[in-house]
């Protein structure tokens, strides 16, 4: 089938008004949010029904022209833009929110519904999702199961994978597999939604999901405390959540990040003195107002003037945007080498301390600027100055990071950004048993072509 006869019957599947094959119209959708990764696609589609989805990819199949799903398009590892003559397959218009069941504190959304509308559905009723991200308003429920979205509350209710109950997905022949809506306890053979978290488009297109939602925590505590160092942040970091039990997120960030994030946004500083190292620490209930105990918590510590906190909206929205707003901070100075990366706690902080001195012994002019989400070993290390194919800062980082046991991507994914170091982190046999999945499910090979492995 030619080009044109593709893009012809793509039309009718989905109208000619959702079949973009105008330069000006692609554009957007070619280009990741971090301005790193491109490619110039084929056609934009944009099906409004999991019909229309499975026709799409019938089309795509018979043609053998490969498919990149897209939904908010905040991916940070160039998974959800072509690599070149692809058609991308946007899942915005499948935005439903179902009805929240509020006895069961359940919740079907479409797979283009933004997280934010999903919350707001939920809050209503008193529930809440069980992962939050700075992406919320434009990040997707699809993008966020195909990617085991991570966030700020994965150490109290763990990632996207944690909170799916059920699914519905097409395979890349059409067919459409539906497990909705799915229940808690399902132990029906092999864990289809579970493989699907992660599967970053390679394996179905995910439609639908059917999410537990967990109670909204009506009462909330803010705190920011500054540290000397990253191992004194790091050990206050783990006595919080061994000795504070309405904990629900704990965040990292430096002075340089706060530095660039202060001026990007034009913050003020939340202490008196600046100190090298901030931990975030945010408590809450849905019964009765956590401050005291964040600050017993907090005294405990014996930080002084050196940790402030907040229980009113505005002030608590002031705190986390000091940790949100880092991503935009850097992404505003340049584009940016992006690391999200776990190690072990108890290596943690050597990873915050090493970061910048790795990536100066590459290039001495890169900048280096790192936070994240602590409570669950997760860095996120971003570098400015190199080009953005120069990858040896990359390189230098990821190696660091195995040297001290930790995982080349915490929460992001592989996406393109991270396929060279996939078998150097998880080893030949478990890659070859992960092509052997994507052989079955994708036999023909369209779905998101060098994404997780390489063409
Ligand atoms: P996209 O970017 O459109 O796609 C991401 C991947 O999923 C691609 O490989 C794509 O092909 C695939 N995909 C998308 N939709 C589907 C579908 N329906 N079916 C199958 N495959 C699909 N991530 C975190 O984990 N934690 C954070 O704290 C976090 N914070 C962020 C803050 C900012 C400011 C930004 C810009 C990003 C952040 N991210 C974070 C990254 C990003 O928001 C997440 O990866 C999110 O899950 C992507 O959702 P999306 O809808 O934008 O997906
Ligand atoms: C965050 O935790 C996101 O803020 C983005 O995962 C991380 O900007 C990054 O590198
Ligand atoms: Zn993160």
């Amino acid at each position: 089938m030619t080009d044109e006869a593709l893009t012809r019957r793509l039309s009718q599947i989905v109208g000619d008004r959702h079949c973009l094959t105008d330069a000006a119209l692609r554009a957007s959708y070619e280009i990741d949010w971090t301005r790193r990764f491109s490619g110039a696609a084929l056609a934009v589609v944009r099906p409004g029904t999991t019909d229309e989805v499975a026709a799409v990819l019938r089309a795509c199949s018979d043609a053998g022209v490969g498919v990149v799903p897209q939904g908010g398009n905040t991916g940070l590892v160039g998974g959800s833009v072509p690599r070149g003559g692809e058609v991308v397959l946007s899942l915005l218009r499948l935005s439903d929110v179902g009805i929240v069941d509020a006895d069961a504190g359940e919740v079907t959304a479409g797979a283009g519904a933004t997280l934010a509308s999903v919350q707001a559905a939920a809050r209503d009723l008193g529930w809440d999702v069980g992962v939050d991200l700075g992406a919320r308003d434009s990040a997707t429920i699809g993008g966020m199961v195909a990617t085991n979205a991570g966030g700020v509350n994965v150490m109290r209710h763990g990632s996207m994978r944690a909170q799916l109950l059920g699914f519905e997905a097409v395979m890349a022949d059409g067919t459409v597999l539906r497990r909705l809506p799915g229940m808690p306890k399902d132990n029906t053979g092999y864990d289809l939604g579970g493989l699907l978290a992660g599967s970053e488009g390679t394996l179905a297109v995910i439609t639908a999901a059917h999410l537990r939602l967990v109670p909204r925590l009506s009462h909330r505590a803010v705190a920011v405390a500054g540290f000397l160092n990253a191992p004194a942040a790091v050990s206050a970091a783990a006595r919080l959540r061994r000795e504070l039990a309405s904990v629900v997120a704990l965040e990292l960030f430096t002075d340089a990040g706060l530095d660039l994030v202060m001026r990007h946004a034009a913050l003020a500083a939340p202490l008196a003195e600046r100190r090298p190292v901030y931990l975030l620490a945010e408590a809450g209930s849905s019964a009765s107002d956590p401050t005291d105990d964040l600050v017993v918590a907090l005294d405990a510590l014996g930080l002084g003037d050196a940790a402030v906190v907040a229980s009113d909206a505005a002030g608590r929205d002031r705190l986390w945007q000091l940790r949100e707003r880092h991503t935009e901070a850097v992404n505003a100075t340049a584009v940016p080498h992006k690391l999200d990366v776990s190690v072990p706690l108890p290596r943690y902080a050597e990873m915050v301390e090493r970061a910048p001195d790795v990536v100066s012994a590459v290039d001495p002019d890169a900048r280096t600027i790192v936070y994240g989400h602590v409570g669950d070993g997760n860095l996120h290390v971003n570098v400015i100055g190199p080009a953005p194919a120069d990858e040896s800062v990359d390189d230098a980082i990821l190696e660091l990071v195995l040297e001290l046991g930790g995982s080349v991507s915490a929460e992001h994914g592989i996406g393109v950004a991270k396929v060279r170091w996939l078998a150097r982190d998880r080893g030949d046999a478990t890659v070859a048993a992960m092509r052997a999945l994507k052989s079955a499910w994708d036999r023909v090979g369209i779905l998101n072509p060098g994404v997780i492995f390489p063409t």
